[in-house]
């Protein structure tokens, strides 16, 4: 049997940390007098820290100096992490424990792909960690989704070849990510948003056993797309 990848984003995925950065971007933005809405925190999921600060700058119409723009961005990470300090397992979302235990109990392989400069410290608070045999997040990239770099930097890690490799992603840029990266797609979240996946799921509770058989029978993305969901 040909051992599969399977390589899982982390905020939307994994956690619920979306309303931790909607917190901390909110206290950031108000303090600099810009509104900031659930909407535009949406706009935001799955985006490097420092290009999430820009887009919030451009959309208050606010120009910051050199060494602003870094006080800032530090001040959003230290708000972010008194609310991560709070984290532990019960923060898992729901279906992720069982799922990477089969996958597991199955011997296939499993890795991160993430955009957070948080994510060891997440995975570590929430005892998720000692899963993951590959984790490449915000600190060891150099180009942020959509570019498949996360992917396959991911993939290579686990030396498991892209088209031998899954990707669970509930950000639209995420899942451009991993079509260019030739992986199956999972989309986690609404189709409305993520129409380019190769499946869409309202949560990773419904990735049941059937399912995860067939995505390791697919002896590719091409060989998944053929069954009609
Ligand atoms: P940090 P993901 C992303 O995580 C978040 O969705 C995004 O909102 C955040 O700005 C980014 O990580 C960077 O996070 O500030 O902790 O480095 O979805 O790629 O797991
Ligand atoms: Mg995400």
């Amino acid at each position: 049997m040909t051992t599969k990848g399977f390589i899982f984003d982390l905020d939307g995925v994994i956690v619920d940390t979306a309303k931790y950065h909607y917190m901390a971007w909110k206290e950031l933005a108000n303090s600099l007098g810009i509104a900031f809405s659930e909407a535009q925190n949406e706009q935001l999921k799955g985006v490097s820290r420092v290009d999430s600060l820009k887009k919030i700058l451009t959309w208050g119409q606010v120009t910051l100096s050199y060494q602003e723009f870094a006080d800032w961005m530090t001040a959003k990470n230290d708000g972010y992490l008194s609310y991560i300090d709070q984290m532990d397992e019960r923060e898992i979302l729901p279906g992720v424990v069982d799922l990477l235990s089969s996958i597991r109990s199955k011997g296939h392989a499993i890795a991160l792909g993430s955009a957070s400069k948080n994510a060891r410290l997440i995975l570590e608070k929430v005892g998720l960690i000692s899963f993951f045999d590959c984790i490449v997040d915000g600190t060891n990239l150099t180009k942020a989704k959509p570019d498949p770099e996360v992917f396959l930097t991911g993939s290579k890690g686990l030396g498991v070849p892209p088209n031998s490799c899954v990707v669970f992603e509930d950000a639209a840029a995420g899942i451009k990510a991993a079509n260019a990266a030739n992986m199956i797609s999972i989309g986690i979240g609404k189709k409305e948003f993520l129409f380019e996946a190769d499946i869409v799921l309202s949560g990773m509770d419904q990735v049941n056993e059937s399912l995860l058989e067939l995505l390791i029978q697919s002896v590719s993305k091409e060989s998944f797309n053929q069954y009609q969901f």
